[in-house]
């Protein structure tokens, strides 16, 4: 059924997600991948996405970074400061919004977040008290087409992949995970790392069947909800 409605409703489906397409630094816009078709020479901090269909499972590969894999270029941000992704359009107002990020020691082109080494570093997932209300960091993306973070002021200085996760929940036991990642190089003199319990492996940083990941929204009673993944380190 979804194969066969993707194959006729394409451009619908295509108008209906989202992605991040660029990023705010200190007032400066770094632009990232608007698709759909990669270039090998954009100019931008962004690992450029195929495509911005739904990831319907966590152990999808594309999890990582949505099938991106390099960028040419990275952004300097102070740890302390935030950073702010950028949509250009989101439809979705139920489900979390999950920032995470991955040092790559070793430079950036050799960097394929593949280790367990992600954290998160900032997320919001039900505020309010009823699952299937607007009251969703989604639902903030949907009204703002924004999300600000803070790089932990403590974060030890280095090249770090960020990842920036939309997980919508609007259909019933049918999660779809929207994941895009940026190169940035964190400055300053902090020493802090995340600890090893909140450090996870993407893809599969939770099952399938994770209650914060296969749920039904509308299933009356059901008045919280808890982030998949581990908790938040903020330095
Ligand atoms: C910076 O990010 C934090 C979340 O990490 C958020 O609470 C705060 O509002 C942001 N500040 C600005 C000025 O956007
Ligand atoms: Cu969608």
């Amino acid at each position: 059924m979804l194969f066969s409605l993707s194959l006729i409703l394409a451009p619908a489906l295509v108008a209906a997600h989202g992605a991040v397409t660029s990023y705010i630094i200190e007032g400066t816009t770094y632009p990232g991948y608007q698709g759909f078709s990669p270039q090998p020479s954009a100019q931008i901090i962004q690992r450029q996405w195929p495509d911005y269909n739904p990831i319907m499972t966590s152990t999808d590969a594309k999890m990582t970074c949505n099938g991106g894999t390099s960028a040419p270029l990275s952004a300097k941000i102070a740890a302390g400061k935030n950073i702010t992704a950028v949509w250009q359009q989101w439809t979705h107002q139920q489900g979390p919004v999950m920032v995470w990020m991955y040092p790559c020691e070793s430079g950036f082109a050799s960097c394929d977040g593949k280790q367990k080494k992600w954290f998160k570093i900032d997320q919001m997932g039900l505020y309010g008290t009823a699952l299937n209300s607007n009251d969703w960091g989604t639902g903030i993306v949907y009204k703002t087409l924004k999300w600000s973070s803070k790089i932990p002021a403590s974060l030890k200085p280095g090249m770090y992949l960020i990842r920036h996760e939309l997980l919508a929940l609007h259909q019933a036991n049918t999660p779809q995970f929207y994941p895009e990642c940026a190169q940035i190089e964190v400055t300053g003199s902090g020493t802090a790392t995340a600890p090893a319990n909140l450090l996870a492996s993407i893809p599969a940083y939770a099952p399938q069947s994770d209650p914060g990941i296969m749920v039904d929204i509308y299933n009356g009673g059901l008045t919280s909800y808890k982030c998949p993944g581990p908790d938040v380190w903020t330095g």
